[in-house]
C-alpha cells in the first residue's frame, strides 16, 4: 500500500467535487449537501493540503453582505483550524440563468458588465483569503448555433473581460495570477477557448497577458481526443502553465471527471512523470499544486465520496513512485538512450552557426545518406514497454 498523503504533497480539491450532490440533467442528488466547512475539515483529515472554491460554493448566490460576511468568518476559521491552505478561487459564471449565454461573452452587454463586477468581486475574496491562483473557467462562453454569436467580437470581448480582470489584480497590488480552463464543451454545445493551443493564442493578445496562463484538465483535453500531457507540456513551455485540474476520462464523450487515473491510465503515468520528473532534456518544471476536479460517481454515498477523494491521492503517490523508478532503472536509461530521447535536446544548428554555413555544408544535405539514417531503430515500443512493465508490473 502507497503511504499516506501529507501537506507536503501540495493536494488540493475543489468544494465542488465532493461537494457534488449528484444531481445530474437526469436525475435528482443522491447525496445530501453539507455544509462546506465540512468538506474542507473532512479533505484536511484524508492529507490535502488546500482548498478551492467557486464564489457560490460557499456563499450562496444573492446573500446579502451580512449573511456574506458571516459565512466567510466561519469558512475562513474552519480551513484555519483546519490547518488548510486556500490556494486558488473561482467563480460562477454558469449556475444563474443571468449566464446562459455567457458571462463575458453575453450578448446582451448588461449581462457582461454583472458578470465583470461578479468576478471582481471575487478577486477581492481571493486576495483576501491568500489564494495565489484566480482560474477562471468560460463553461457558458460559446454557443449552440454559429449564426448566434459573433465570434470575432466575442473573442474581443473575452479578451476585454480577461484583461480588465488581470489589470484590476495589478492595480490593487495582489500576489494572483489568472489561469484560464479551456474546455472543448459542456455546458454550451461548442466553448469557446476549446483547447490549451486556442487559451494560448488568445493570452499572447492580451495587455496584462503576463499574468494570464493556463489550468489545464485532464479530461478536457481528452474529450477533444487530445494529449493532456502534451497539453501541459506547451503550456509549461510557453510558462503558462499556472495550475493544473486532475481527474480521470474514458474517451471523447460527456465530461466524466473521474478519480485521476480512472480514465487513461498511461496517459495518467506519463502526466505524473512530466510533473515529477520534469522534461527528460531539463527546461521548465511545475511546481504548484496538484489540484484534483473531479466527481465522486453518481453511485456513490458519502462513505464513496470520501473513498473516491482519498483514491485520487493515492492514484497520484501510486504513479509518482512507478515514474520515480522507471527514470532510475539503467534499462529506461539505455532505452532513452538509443531511442534520442535526449539528442533532441541539441540545437539543429551548430552554436554560431548560420543559415550560409547550414547550406555549405554538403554532408547535411547533398552528401546526406537518406536511407542509411532511415535505417535506424528507435525503440520506442521497447521504451513504451518498460514503461508499462513499470505501470503494471
Ligand atoms: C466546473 C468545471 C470545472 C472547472 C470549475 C472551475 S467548475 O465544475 O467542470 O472543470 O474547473 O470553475
Ligand atoms: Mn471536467
Ligand atoms: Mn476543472
Amino acid at each position: 500500500m502507497v503511504r499516506t498523503p501529507t501537506p507536503d504533497d501540495r493536494f488540493s480539491f475543489g468544494l465542488w467535487t465532493v461537494g457534488w450532490t449528484a444531481r445530474d440533467q437526469f436525475g435528482d442528488a443522491s447525496r445530501p449537501a453539507l455544509d462546506p466547512w465540512e468538506y474542507a475539515t473532512k479533505l484536511a483529515e484524508l492529507g490535502a493540503w488546500g482548498v478551492t472554491f467557486h464564489d457560490d460554493d460557499v456563499v450562496p448566490f444573492g446573500s446579502d453582505d451580512a449573511t456574506r460576511a458571516d459565512i466567510l468568518r466561519t469558512f475562513k476559521k474552519a480551513v484555519d483550524d483546519a490547518g488548510l491552505v486556500v490556494e486558488m478561487v473561482t467563480t460562477n459564471t454558469f449556475t444563474h440563468p443571468v449566464f446562459k449565454d455567457g458571462a463575458l461573452t453575453s450578448n446582451d452587454r448588461s449581462v457582461r458588465r454583472f458578470g465583470l463586477r461578479k468576478l471582481l468581486r471575487n478577486v477581492d475574496l481571493a486576495a483576501e483569503l491568500g489564494a495565489t491562483t484566480f482560474v477562471m473557467w468560460g463553461g457558458r462562453e460559446g454557443s449552440e448555433y454559429d449564426g448566434a454569436k459573433d465570434v470575432n467580437a466575442a473573442l474581443d470581448r473575452y479578451a476585454e473581460g480577461i484583461d480588465t480582470v488581470a489589470a484590476y489584480i495589478k492595480q490593487q497590488g495582489y500576489d494572483l495570477r489568472v489561469a484560464l480552463e479551456p474546455k472543448p464543451n459542456e455546458p454550451r454545445g461548442d466553448i469557446l477557448l476549446p483547447t490549451v493551443g486556442h487559451a494560448l493564442g488568445l493570452i499572447a493578445k492580451l495587455d496584462n497577458g503576463d499574468i494570464v496562463g493556463l489550468n489545464p484538465e485532464t479530461g478536457h483535453e481528452q474529450m477533444a481526443g487530445l494529449n493532456y500531457t502534451h497539453g501541459i507540456a506547451q503550456a509549461l513551455w510557453a510558462g503558462k502553465l499556472f495550475h493544473i485540474d486532475l481527474n480521470g476520462q474514458r474517451s471523447i464523450k460527456y465530461d466524466q471527471d473521474l478519480v485521476f487515473g480512472h480514465g487513461d491510465l498511461l496517459s495518467a503515468f506519463f502526466t505524473v512523470d512530466l510533473v515529477e520528473n520534469g522534461f527528460p532534456g531539463g527546461g521548465p518544471t511545475y511546481d504548484g499544486p496538484r489540484h484534483f476536479d473531479y466527481k465522486p460517481s453518481r453511485t456513490e454515498g458519502m462513505e464513496g465520496v470520501w473513498e473516491s477523494a482519498a483514491a485520487n491521492m493515492e492514484m497520484y503517490l501510486l504513479l509518482a513512485e512507478k515514474a520515480k523508478a522507471y527514470r532510475a532503472d539503467p534499462e529506461v536509461q539505455a532505452a532513452f538512450e538509443k531511442a534520442g530521447v535526449l539528442e533532441l535536446a541539441q540545437p539543429t544548428l551548430g552554436a554560431g552557426e548560420t543559415i550560409q554555413d547550414l547550406l555549405a555544408d554538403r554532408s547535411a544535405f547533398e552528401d546526406f545518406d537518406a536511407d542509411a539514417a532511415a535505417e535506424r531503430e528507435y525503440g520506442f515500443v521497447r521504451l513504451n514497454q518498460l514503461a508499462m512493465a513499470h505501470l503494471v508490473g
